[in-house]
């Protein structure tokens, strides 16, 4: 905090991160401008009654104020390149994100989780387990909850969920542990390709104790050096001393340490192979902080997973609805798919895609479409390209229409799954809206019929 005393300090959006750390300053009496480019909620009254020393510009970016500034606290959203703002910034000025800064203040162990997918499953389950076994943990990050909010002397332990974006401003961190549970294309319109995303996402394991690395994407863990720091790794193959796996035997598939069966995965709540990952995620992150393994495990079946990711709907129509509206990307698409179409055997897998692609590259999809999918019904700015990977796909122009349409293709015991493989923004407010209003299409329509 002695470094930011007579700064001129400016934070770059007025979001859930900026008005965060505009929080912090203030309780710390120091001083801000707040900038953010667009009209936001916050009305300049309300703002100067609540935080007098600060000031607040909206609709555009202040390139004097940018100028001017010592410290620059931004948003992860705001790319700063890409709004030509680097120009704007001083030499000296020391620009970072609120997770940096969060990072320079903490003494106490932090678990720092990024990845593709499962982030947001991983770091709750981990929450789930730690508070279970009597620990004061506190979640935050890309979760939802502004790192800085967290910030106490009552902890134990923080468990980060950290973005791509978070990562890129972030040099500080000394995790405990860390991991990035995988990498597929995502979020491409702003980090141009696959390599340069990767690199940003293994930025978390710099100075981390131990790096939790999936053996099965080696993407996730290219710059990891063995000889350096300790790892554990986890992946879905069993048997390897000292790492978590996955074993099958008897048509069963179990979670393992080394040879040691766990758990069988058919007792507990979440289905899928990507999430037995999650699972050994979980328990490997655990294990750094010391936690038994068998106590863990005493908890996971209590952890019923979150809303909106391979959620099923309850209805009585006999036909599985699944939301998964979650799935923002094509990875998160693939798992749903491949872990849904080996539980059918004679019944078929209706799917409802599209939405903003955010530059990714749809391709991976059309294996997995052609040979699991009987109909795809498409939506959104990049319905389009989906539907041009089968035949049998029909683009729609709303969530309403493609739910009908599939009600009217789907038989007793087929599935019919809202995966999107792209953001929501193009059409509504967020995922959460979008699987809230496919959920309710969907009950609207039992209770018509
Ligand atoms: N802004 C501009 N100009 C821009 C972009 C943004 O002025 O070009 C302003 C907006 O008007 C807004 C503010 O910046 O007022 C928003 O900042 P932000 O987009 O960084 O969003 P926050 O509300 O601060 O929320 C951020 C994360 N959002 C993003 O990374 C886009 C939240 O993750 C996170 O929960 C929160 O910080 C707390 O850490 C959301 C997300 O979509 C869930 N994350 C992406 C993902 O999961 O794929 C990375
Ligand atoms: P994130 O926070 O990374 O977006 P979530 O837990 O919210 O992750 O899940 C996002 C989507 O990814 C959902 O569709 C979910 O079913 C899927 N998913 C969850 N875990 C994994 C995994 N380990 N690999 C691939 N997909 C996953």
């Amino acid at each position: 905090i002695a470094q930011l005393k007579n700064k001129q300090i400016l934070v770059l959006g007025a979001g859930l991160t900026g008005m965060s750390c505009v929080r912090f300053l203030t309780s710390h009496q120091l001083a801000c401008h707040v900038n953010d480019s667009r009209e936001t909620i916050i009305e300049n009254e309300e703002f100067s009654q609540k935080f007098p020393a600060c000031s607040l510009s909206l609709g555009a970016w202040d390139h004097q104020k940018i100028h001017e500034a010592q410290i620059i606290l931004v948003s992860p959203g705001i790319d700063l390149a890409a709004e030509g703002l680097i120009d704007h910034i001083a030499n000296d000025c020391q620009v970072i994100g609120d997770v940096e800064l969060f990072c320079q203040i903490t003494d106490k162990p932090i678990i720092a989780v990024t990845g593709s997918n499962g982030k947001s499953t991983l770091v709750t389950l981990l929450t789930h387990i730690g508070t279970a076994l009597g620990h004061k943990v506190a979640l935050g990050g890309n979760i939802g909850v502004p790192v800085l909010e967290q910030l106490s002397n009552q902890i134990d332990c923080y468990i980060l969920e950290l973005s791509s974006f978070q990562l890129e401003t972030l040099q500080s961190m000394n995790a405990v542990a860390a991991s990035v549970l995988n990498v597929s294309d995502d979020h491409l319109d702003r980090h141009k390709t696959l390599e340069n995303y990767s690199e940003i996402k293994q930025r978390i394991y710099q100075q981390c104790e131990t790096a939790v690395i999936n053996r099965d994407d080696p993407l996730s863990f290219s710059q990891v050096n063995r000889q350096s720091k300790p790892v554990i790794s986890f992946g879905s193959d069993g048997g390897k001393t000292g790492e978590f796996g996955l074993i099958h035997q008897d048509s069963k598939l179990y979670l393992a340490l080394g040879e040691e069966k766990l758990v069988s995965l058919e007792a507990l709540p979440l289905a899928g192979v990507h999430n037995a990952l999650n699972y050994l995620a979980a328990l490997a992150l655990g294990h750094c902080l010391g936690w038994p393994i068998e106590e863990m495990i005493s908890h996971l079946s209590s952890f019923e997973g979150l809303a909106h990711r391979c959620q099923r709907i309850a209805t009585s129509d006999n036909i599985t609805w699944i939301n998964d509206s979650k799935a923002t990307n094509v990875g998160a698409t693939l798992a749903a798919i491949n872990g849904l179409s080996s539980t059918l055997i004679d019944n078929k897998l209706i799917l409802i895609a599209g939405g903003d692609g955010k530059g990714a590259d749809f391709s991976p999809l059309k294996t997995a479409i052609n040979n699991a999918v009987s109909y795809v019904f498409t939506l959104g700015k990049d319905g389009e390209e989906i539907a041009k990977l089968t035949e049998n796909s029909q683009q729609v122009g709303s969530l309403t229409e493609a739910v009908s349409l599939a009600k009217q293709q789907a038989n007793a015991g087929d599935i019919v799954l809202l995966s999107p493989a792209c953001a929501s923004i193009d059409m509504f407010k967020n995922f959460a809206q979008r699987g809230d209003m496919f959920t309710d299409a969907v009950i609207a329509l039992q209770e018509a019929s």
